[in-house]
């Protein structure tokens, strides 16, 4: 009940500035998938969603499936000697009880080799895949890509995927 009135909420709020979307795999709902829109012909963009898991158990997002870039990784972000750099993780944690939240900034789905550029007001199917929970496909929606002090684009790695 909790989490219906907390959906209502979130719809509420997104009506104006986004249309909010949420998906179920088990016991996670996956909320507000989104990505960057691509600036001029980047080669690279990322995607983010919120995880909420009211389940007993821990779940992990092992991997992401979309047919609009070459390559979908999964990464994190991480301050090393005060640079903010991005790692490519194996799996997203998905702790019982817990929000882990996708965000600019921190973990991301990387979007490698794009094949077309990301265009604000569009959306592209992903699959995500869950370790317990299977597999769902979620609507990402394109986004303007606000305030660029954070996220991707202070940095490139369009070409070194590898980081
Ligand atoms: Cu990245």
């Amino acid at each position: 009940m909790k989490a219906l009135l907390l959906g209502f909420g979130l719809i509420l709020m997104g009506a104006a500035a986004a249309v909010a979307h949420d998906y179920k795999a088990g016991a996670i709902t996956i909320d507000h998938p989104w990505a960057k829109a691509s600036i001029g012909q980047a080669k690279a963009g990322a995607a983010y969603l919120v995880l909420v898991n009211d389940g007993d158990a821990a779940d992990r997002l092992v991997a992401v499936k979309a047919d609009v870039s070459e390559l979908v990784e999964l990464h994190t972000h991480t301050m090393e000697d005060g640079v903010m750099r991005m790692r490519a993780v194996p799996a997203i944690d998905v702790p019982a009880g817990a929000t882990t939240e996708l965000k600019p900034g921190g973990l991301h789905i990387m979007l490698l080799n794009l094949k077309a550029p990301l265009v604000e007001g569009e959306s592209f199917p992903a699959t995500l895949v869950f370790e317990n929970a299977g597999e769902v496909v979620v609507e990402v929606a394109i986004e303007a890509a606000v305030g660029g002090q954070h996220g991707h684009s202070g940095h490139s790695h369009g070409s070194s995927a590898t980081e």
